[in-house]
């Protein structure tokens, strides 16, 4: 059942026993990236960026043809179709009207071309480990680019070519980040919010609002903060199916 009464579904932290618990619980969850949510609002024409929010990936089976399409647009395209650096994925970047990144990646047609979410964070193994642990992303890669010093992981539920990832990068040396206003946050589906906030208590993420029913629509959600105060909201799976109706 569900921890309502505010006793730890996963019993004392210090239990090893119980933290497997948790683990294996957190790995069997029914997990997926559903959104990403940043601010546009009425009556608001500026938003901080700040310098911690990378961009969003979107797939594209041709970039250059993509990025002439975008310019033919009127879009502003911050960096020409071409090899990442230190790489050969054929990358390029362009910004929106309100100054919010996309890399546009060459890869073959997937399902999600909403394929990536980097943001920056000030210890890479902290990150990992509590994406690991907390919410239970796999590792799928992990790349040091000491020429460009700068080191990204790559997390998800499940592969690249079918699942929207968060990509983890860490700046040689910079531990902290101006996080602005305009990222609001990311959605994971689960199918117990109260489950998920004991097991990220567990792993050191902070509670920002305890789980539990949202006023007005029901949907059970919890909100968290990663250990770089990156914010994450947990959508009960099944609420989240009966909002979409
Ligand atoms: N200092 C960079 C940052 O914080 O954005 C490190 C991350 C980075 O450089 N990422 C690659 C990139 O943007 C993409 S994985 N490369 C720029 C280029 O190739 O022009």
């Amino acid at each position: 059942g569900n921890s309502i009464e505010g006793n730890s579904t996963f019993g004392n932290v210090a239990n090893a026993i119980e933290e497997q618990d948790a683990l294996d619980w957190v790995k069997n969850d029914k997990r997926r990236m559903l959104h990403v949510v940043y601010r546009v609002d009425y009556g608001v024409d500026k938003y901080d960026i700040g310098d911690g929010f990378g961009h969003f990936g979107i797939a594209a089976e041709d970039v250059a043809k993509t990025i002439n399409l975008i310019k033919a647009k009127g879009g502003k395209v911050t960096r020409e179709p071409g090899p990442v650096k230190g790489g050969n994925t054929i990358i390029a970047f362009i910004e929106d009207p309100d100054g919010y990144k996309f890399e546009i990646l060459e890869r073959r047609l997937t399902s999600e071309p909403l394929c990536q979410v980097m943001l920056r964070v000030g210890d890479l193994d902290r990150s990992i480990n509590f994406y690991k642990k907390a919410f239970g992303m796999d590792l799928l890669r992990k790349k040091d680019n000491p020429d460009y010093k700068y080191a990204t992981a790559i997390m998800g539920y499940g592969p690249e070519d079918e699942n929207a990832v968060l990509e983890l990068t860490y700046n040689y040396g910079v531990t902290d980040y101006d996080k602005g206003n305009g990222y609001a946050q990311v959605a994971i589906g689960t199918n117990d919010v109260y489950k998920t906030a004991e097991a990220i208590k567990l792993y050191g993420g902070e509670i920002v609002r305890e789980p539990g029913p949202l006023p007005g629509i029901n949907t059970k959600i919890t909100v968290c903060l990663d250990p770089d105060g990156w914010k994450w909201v947990f959508v009960d799976n099944v609420d989240f199916l009966k909002e979409l109706e």
